[in-house]
């Protein structure tokens, strides 16, 4: 123990590391996102699929919108948390799967969400998941197919 330190502090390299890859071992490994509650009754079936499957996960409401730093920070931050594939879901203007694909290298999954105000039945935001420029992809799957999105990250985790 080095004088002064906290009595569980790590007292050598190997015990940090030890006590990081613990750390690692519960971290998630697929973040799931979505712009607002009233999303989560659709999204919520990609969270159904990662725990059936076993794959640790988290889930998160947060607005590319209303929030737009919460959503940069998380993003930026997934890779250093252990997060290996964001999966995003978002109605109408649907921002949030493009904000997170440019502020992460990890892949990112958005899935289009009908909404109550949504043009042509989603149409506004499959267009905005999946019309991403080039350099930023995200990949998109079908209106509400958060389930597909959840097999994907699945699939993305162990080819
Ligand atoms: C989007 O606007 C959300 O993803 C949601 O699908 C839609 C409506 O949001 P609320 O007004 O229900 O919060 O940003």
């Amino acid at each position: 123990m080095i004088e002064g330190r906290a009595e569980s502090a790590p007292d050598t390299l190997t015990e940090l590391e030890e006590e990081l890859e613990d750390l690692e071992a519960d971290a998630p490994r697929v973040g799931i996102v979505m712009g607002s509650k009233s999303d989560m009754p659709t999204m919520e079936k990609a969270a159904q699929e990662l725990e059936e499957r076993g794959i640790r996960h988290e889930v998160r409401v947060m607005s590319a919108h209303r929030e737009p730093e919460a959503v940069a920070d998380y993003a930026r931050n997934a890779r250093m948390r252990g997060l290996q594939v964001i999966i995003a879901g978002a109605g109408l203007s649907a921002a949030l799967p493009g904000v997170c694909a440019a502020h992460t290298d990890l892949p990112v999954i958005g899935v289009p969400l009908t909404a109550r105000d949504s043009a042509a039945g989603g149409l506004d935001a499959l267009l905005a998941t999946a019309q991403m420029p080039p350099g930023v992809p995200v990949a998109c799957v079908g209106l509400n197919a958060a389930r597909n999105a959840a097999i994907l990250a699945a699939r993305i985790l162990n080819p």
